[in-house]
C-alpha cells in the first residue's frame, strides 16, 4: 500500500473526515492503492478501461460494457435498510439492526479488494448551491473502474464538492466481490446491499450493476435521501420531472410523478409534443428517475433532479418511441451501453425494439457475449439484448433538456402524477383535487402483477409512490411525512393518476402512449387553471372527450377513447377491497388517509 496521505494530499482532498473514512475502508478492504477521481479524469479512465477490455468501443466516442450474466438488475431481496431503531421497520424496507449489518458487511468486505485500486469518488446529488446541498454530498469508494465511469456520468463528481462540507457527506462503500462465486439468487446468496440510514453509510457488496453499484443514484439519491428527507422536512421520490411550455401564452408548468421501475418515467420526461401540437406546446426534460421536493419560503412546492445523467432502459427505445433518447446517445456523447447486443466487427450496438434485427449475423454477440450466429435452433428466438439493458448519458446531451435544469433554486411544481401499468380499471387520467386523496392515490399505486395465471387477475403489485424498492422507513410514517410537507404549502400542486397501459379484449393498448401522453397532461394543467371542467367521478375528475386536444390522433385511438375516459365501477369496488388489505399492513397510517379511502369507497357505493 502506498502512503494514502500522500495520494490524498496530491489530489487536494483536504477534508479530514473524508480522509479518515478513506483510510478506514482502504484498511478493511485491503485495496492495493487509492486513487481520487474528478470528472476531468474521464478520458484517461476510459482509455484505461478500453486497454483493460472492461469497455469496448461502440463507435465514435461511445462505449459498450457487459456485466456478469447473473448481475444485470437490482436485487430487491438482498437490499436492506438498517438503523438502530426498530421503529423504522416497514413492510418493504427489509429493516435490520445497524450493528448487525455493519458487522456483516465489514466481514464480507475484509480483504475483498486485495490487489485492486480503490477509487475515491467525491460526488454531489444536486446542482451546486441547492438548498438541499448538505444532504446531497457523498464519497463513493469502489474497486471497479466501470462503476467510476458510470458515476462520472450519473453524478457531479470532483474533490471540490466535498472539501468544505466537514462531516456532512454520505459514506458509500462499494466492493464488487467475486461475481461468479456469490450464489446469486440461490439460498446461499452472498450479496448484501445495505443502507445504514441513521449513520448515513451505504455498504454494498456483490454486484457491479446499476443501482446496486452506482451508490449516488438509488442508494443515496433515493433510500438515504428519503430517510434524510423524513428527518429534515423534504421529500425524495422515484419521480420523473418535466416542464410543459405553452408557446402561445408563455406559461410553463412543471409536473413530477412516480411510475414503478420500467413503467415509463424516462420516456415521459423525454417526450416530444405530438406533431399536431408541436406549434403550441414544447416539453422540457428535467429528470427521469429521481426528484427531491421541498417547500420554499413562498409556500410553493419546489423540485429538482439530483442526478447528472440518465440510466435508461434500452428496450423499445427507437426514433419513433423516443427520438430524444436516440439523439442523446449519438456519436460524441460519451454514452455507455450496458448488456445490449454488440457487433465485435463493426462496433455497432442493437437491442429489441431498436429497429429491424440485423439480417447479417456476422460479428453480432448477444448480451452474454455469445455469437448469435452460433445459436442452436431452440435459442434462435432468445433476445439479443438483456431486457434490462441500459444506456448511460449525461443530461446536457438530452436535446430537450430545460435551460434551467441546473438552477439550484429548483422549479415550482404544479402537478404530481402517479401511473402504473394497469390493463383495466384505470382511465387515461383522473385529476385529484384533495391532498389526502392524492397521497392516498400514491400509496395505492401499483403495477400489474404477473399473477393473472394464478386467478388473481386485477390484483396489483402495489408500489407506493413507486418507492417500494427504495422505501427507507415505515409506510405509515412516510404517508404522514407527505401530509406534513404538503401542510406547509400555501400554493398546492394538483394530483392526478394516469394510465397509458389499458388494454382491449384483444390485448392491444387502447392508448398509443409515448408522445401522445402530452395530451392528458395539457388537459390537467387546463383543468388546474379552470379552463376546462371535466366530469366528476367517485375516483376523481376525468376529461370530457371534447376537452382533450385530439387533432392528429389516429382512428383507432379515437375509437378507443370512450373506453379509457370512463370508469368501471364494479372493478373499482373490487379494487377498494384489495386496497384495504394493502393499507392495513402499514403501522401508524394517518387517519386522513383512511378517511380519504372511506370517502372514495362511499362514493363508489353511491354510484350506480
Ligand atoms: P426505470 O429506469 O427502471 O426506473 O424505468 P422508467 O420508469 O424510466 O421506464 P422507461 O421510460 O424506461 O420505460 C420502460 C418501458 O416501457 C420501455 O420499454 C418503454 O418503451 C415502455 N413505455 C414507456 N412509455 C410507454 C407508453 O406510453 N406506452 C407503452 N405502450 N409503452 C411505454
Ligand atoms: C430502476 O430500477 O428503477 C432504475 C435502474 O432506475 S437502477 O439504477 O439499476 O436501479
Ligand atoms: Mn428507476
Amino acid at each position: 500500500m502506498t502512503d494514502i496521505d500522500e495520494t490524498l494530499d496530491a489530489a487536494g482532498l483536504t477534508n479530514p473526515h473524508v480522509r479518515e473514512y478513506v483510510k478506514h475502508w482502504a484498511g478493511v478492504t485491503g485495496a492495493e492503492r487509492v486513487e481520487v477521481v474528478n470528472a476531468s479524469d474521464d478520458d484517461r479512465l476510459i482509455a484505461e478501461a478500453l486497454e483493460a477490455g472492461e469497455l469496448l468501443p461502440a463507435g465514435e466516442g461511445r462505449y459498450y460494457s457487459r456485466s456478469y450474466h447473473k448481475d444485470t438488475a437490482r436485487a430487491e431481496e438482498r437490499t436492506i435498510v438498517a438503523t438502530s431503531d426498530e421503529a423504522d421497520k416497514g413492510v418493504y424496507n427489509n429493516w435490520r439492526p445497524a450493528a448487525e449489518m455493519t458487522a456483516k458487511l465489514t466481514e464480507l468486505m475484509t480483504g475483498a479488494s486485495a490487489g485492486k485500486t480503490m477509487y475515491v469518488i467525491p460526488y454531489l446529488m444536486a446542482p451546486k448551491g441547492s438548498p438541499l446541498e448538505k444532504f446531497a454530498a457523498g464519497v463513493e469508494l469502489t474497486d471497479n473502474r466501470s462503476v467510476v465511469l458510470q458515476m462520472i456520468r450519473m453524478a457531479r463528481v470532483g474533490v471540490d464538492f466535498i472539501n468544505d462540507l466537514g462531516d456532512s457527506f454520505v459514506r458509500a462503500v462499494h466492493v464488487t466481490g467475486d461475481l461468479p462465486n456469490l450464489g446469486q439468487g440461490t439460498p446461499d446468496d452472498q450479496r448484501y446491499f445495505v443502507t445504514v440510514a441513521d449513520e448515513r453509510t451505504i455498504l454494498h457488496y456483490g454486484s457491479s450493476y446499476g443501482g446496486n453499484a452506482l451508490l449516488g443514484k438509488i442508494a443515496h439519491g433515493l433510500r438515504q435521501g428519503a430517510y434524510d428527507g423524513w428527518k429534515n422536512g423534504f421529500l425524495v421520490e422515484q419521480f420523473m420531472l418535466l416542464g410543459v411550455v405553452d408557446k402561445e401564452t408563455g406559461e410553463k408548468y412543471h409536473i413530477c410523478g412516480g411510475f414503478p421501475s420500467a413503467s415509463g418515467k424516462t420516456n415521459l420526461a423525454m417526450t416530444l409534443a405530438p406533431d399536431a401540437l408541436g406549434d403550441r406546446y414544447h416539453v422540457e426534460f428535467y429528470g427521469d428517475d429521481i426528484a427531491w421536493l421541498w417547500v420554499g419560503d413562498d409556500g410553493k412546492l419546489y423540485g429538482m433532479n439530483p442526478e447528472n445523467g440518465v440510466f435508461g432502459v434500452a428496450k423499445d427505445t427507437n426514433e419513433l418511441t423516443n427520438p430524444t433518447a436516440i439523439d442523446s446517445i449519438v456519436p460524441g456523447t460519451g454514452a455507455i451501453f450496458t448488456n445490449v447486443a454488440y457487433n465485435a466487427k463493426t462496433q455497432e450496438v442493437w437491442w429489441e425494439g431498436r429497429g429491424e434485427k440485423p439480417a447479417d449475423l456476422d460479428g453480432w454477440l448477444d448480451w452474454k457475449g455469445e455469437a448469435v450466429a452460433d445459436r442452436s435452433p431452440e435459442e434462435a428466438d432468445d433476445p439479443w439484448a438483456h431486457p434490462n439493458s441500459r444506456f448511460t448519458t449525461t443530461l446536457d446531451h438530452v436535446p430537450n433538456v430545460a435551460a434551467d435544469y441546473e438552477e439550484p433554486a429548483g422549479v415550482e411544481i404544479h402537478g404530481v402524477i402517479f401511473g402504473g401499468r394497469t390493463r383495466d380499471r384505470e382511465p387515461l387520467i383522473r385529476a385529484i383535487n384533495d391532498v389526502a386523496e392524492g397521497v392516498y392515490d400514491g400509496l395505492t399505486l401499483g403495477a400489474e402483477a404477473t399473477a393473472a395465471a394464478d386467478g388473481l387477475e386485477g390484483v396489483l403489485r402495489y408500489d407506493p409512490m413507486s418507492m417500494r424498492p427504495f422505501m427507507a422507513y415505515g409506510e405509515g410514517d412516510y404517508a404522514a411525512h407527505w401530509l406534513e410537507v404538503f401542510s406547509r404549502t400555501t400554493t398546492k400542486p394538483i394530483f392526478a393518476h394516469v394510465n397509458w397501459f389499458q388494454r382491449g379484449e384483444d390485448g392491444r393498448f387502447l392508448w398509443p402512449g409515448y408522445r401522445e401522453n402530452l395530451r392528458p397532461l395539457v388537459w390537467l394543467m387546463q383543468y388546474k387553471n379552470g379552463e376546462v371542467e371535466g366530469v366528476e367521478t367517485p375516483v376523481g375528475v376525468l376529461p370530457k372527450r371534447e376537452e382533450l386536444l385530439l387533432e392528429g390522433l389516429d382512428e383507432q385511438a379515437l375509437a378507443d377513447l370512450d373506453t379509457i375516459l370512463t370508469i368501471d365501477v364494479e372493478r373499482w369496488k373490487q379494487e377498494i377491497g384489495y386496497r384495504e388489505e394493502h393499507l392495513n399492513q402499514f403501522d401508524r397510517l394517518p387517519e386522513e388517509i383512511w378517511e380519504a379511502h372511506r370517502r372514495v369507497a362511499a362514493a363508489l357505493d353511491a354510484a350506480e
